[in-house]
């Protein structure tokens, strides 16, 4: 026919406006991003607070060098600081986690010595590496990160004389607290082993946006028409393989339809929607319904929550140049789970604050992150509450009663939102590489060459060696967009001969 083919895509993050670009840039023309909330970037989200620019969501590229799509892009339209330029912290491999040395802080206001702090350090990071070595062949497959980390710990500990031993456990129950926020999960024990090491990193030193992340969704978003992307249009269900009536059932194999009842009709369909959003609504969000494949990856792999407390203060109390402040609560130990009375003890489950640079643009800003259920409860307090909170725990651990409340606060909410239900996804226990990789199947299967894949399946979630990212999750976008690329090889023509 002459009408090129209709896209849709669902969500308009990263994975979305990501897609739609690519696609967009090899000759197809009929392209609406439906987007649920009022705005776009979804899980990357800047907001102004105090007197700069925070942010709510993904905060950091992670591994920023020339192979992460991300930094490319950033670096391409120069949304990057000189430091994150530089060759040689492109080069740098830091494991996944940033060489900040902390500042620690803990429950009694007791100094704990720092050659004590680097060996646990060494430690722990040895371990880590070791998880990450695994394979199926060489692990049960209901061994988790934390069974795993727990058994090394119980290992070295035999060799810790008391008192160590009391305080050795509490510092590393705080490092379980910030794995926790790593991989977004209530406790590692929910993180399985086996495929750890298959999530991948790039080199490169962590860096963030002097003007936002959301300035590269923007960025990219730029480069689409005005109207490409529709605000506030909740999709409600996707009826595909002309399982719809009317006469445009005759036209186009996919109808999606939206909780104000508006209807669009496609060729195919990007669905980026968080897996957070599909473990809600799997049972009815497609019709004919997800295939078993599917719905079980949906319900086995993990997604967890992980939140941020931002604190504004009038004069820092902290040591200047400290760039991260961690909490050890004694007495606490990665041996058992923390208490279950959330009202108490949520606060506990905090693993320390990043201090937010730079100072002189931002105001004095602490960020704390919090995951797993004590995350999902602090969300249901009131902002006062939480201030309230923060405010003892601080007095608590500095040993200073008449330290100034913060000024104010800002916190994210990724658990309670709707069409994202928390914030990113990790291989559960009980789940497996090759359930992100049917989560990432289109339908009907691309090797069926008699049909086109209709309904496609981007987003954070389905990229087996990088998910829980922001590169992942664009990497996801641009890999459905090349699908549908490679079958209308027509359009590409089109492009490089008005080229
Ligand atoms: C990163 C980082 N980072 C902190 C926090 C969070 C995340 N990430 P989107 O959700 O963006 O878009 C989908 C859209 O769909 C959305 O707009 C919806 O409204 C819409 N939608 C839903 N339902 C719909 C419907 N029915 N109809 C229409 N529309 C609908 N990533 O690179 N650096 O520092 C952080 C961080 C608090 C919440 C992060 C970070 C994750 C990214 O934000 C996230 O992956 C992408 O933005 C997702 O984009 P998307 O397009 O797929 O979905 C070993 C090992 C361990 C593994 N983990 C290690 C990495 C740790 C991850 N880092 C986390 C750290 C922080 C601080």
């Amino acid at each position: 026919g002459v009408r090129g083919p209709t896209v849709v895509v669902i969500g308009a993050g990263i994975a979305g406006i990501g897609a739609a670009e690519k696609l967009y840039q090899n000759g197809f023309r009929h392209i609406r991003i439906l987007e649920a909330t009022g705005r776009s970037g979804g899980r990357i989200r800047t907001q102004s607070f105090a007197k700069g620019l925070v942010e709510i969501g993904a905060q950091w590229i992670h591994g920023p060098s020339p192979e992460n799509l991300v930094f490319q892009l950033s670096a391409q339209y120069n949304l990057l600081g000189p430091d994150a330029l530089l060759e040689e912290n492109q080069k740098m491999d830091v494991g996944g986690h940033p060489p900040a040395i902390p500042v620690i802080y803990t429950s009694s206001g007791k100094n704990i010595s720092m050659p004590l702090v680097m060996n646990l350090t060494s430690l722990y990071f040895e371990w880590l590496e070791k998880a990450r070595n695994f394979t199926k062949d060489t692990c049960s497959p209901d061994a988790s990160v934390g069974s795993f980390l727990r058994q090394e710990i119980l290992r070295s500990s035999k060799e810790w004389d008391k008192d160590t031993c009391e305080l050795n456990l509490a510092v590393l129950r705080s490092f379980l607290n910030i794995e926790c926020c790593v991989s977004g999960t209530h406790t590692m024990d929910h993180v399985a082993l086996c495929p750890y090491g298959e999530y991948t990193m790039f080199l490169g030193l962590d860096c963030t946006f002097p003007t936002g992340f959301e300035s590269l969704v923007n960025r990219i978003k730029a480069n689409l028409p005005n109207d490409t992307v529709i605000l506030n249009k909740a999709v409600e269900k996707i009826y595909w393989d002309g399982s719809f009536q009317g006469r445009d059932s005759r036209a186009y194999p996919v109808q999606v339809q939206c909780e104000d009842g508006e209807t669009f009709v496609a060729d195919h369909v990007i669905v980026t929607v968080p897996l957070g959003f599909l473990k809600k609504h799997a049972d009815n969000f497609l019709s004919p319904p997800l295939p078993l494949s599917k719905k079980q990856a949906i319900k086995n792999l993990g997604f967890g929550t992980m939140n941020k407390i931002l604190l504004e203060f009038e004069k820092p109390f902290w040591e200047p140049n400290s760039s991260y402040i961690q909490l050890v609560w004694e007495g606490g130990s990665p041996l058992t789970e923390p208490k279950k009375d959330l009202k108490k003890n949520w606060m506990k489950k905090l693993s320390g604050f990043v201090v937010l640079e730079p100072p002189a643009q931002l105001g004095h800003i602490l960020c704390g992150f919090i995951a797993g259920e004590e995350s999902e409860y602090m969300e249901s307090l009131s902002d006062e509450e939480v201030l309230f909170t923060m405010t003892s725990l601080l007095r608590q651990f500095t040993g200073n009663p008449e330290l100034p409340p913060p000024i104010s606060i800002l916190r994210s909410k990724w658990h309670s939102q709707p069409y994202t239900g928390g914030s990113y996804s990790y291989v559960a226990v009980g789940s497996s590489g090759s359930d992100i990789d049917s989560l990432a199947e289109p339908l009907p299967k691309d090797k069926d060459t008699a049909k086109p894949s209709q309904v496609l399946f981007a987003g954070e979630a389905t990229e087996r060696n990088f998910y829980s990212t922001t590169h992942g999750a664009l990497m996801s976008g641009q890999r459905e967009a090349q699908r549908l690329i490679d079958r209308y090889p027509e359009l590409g023509t089109a492009v490089s001969k008005a080229k």
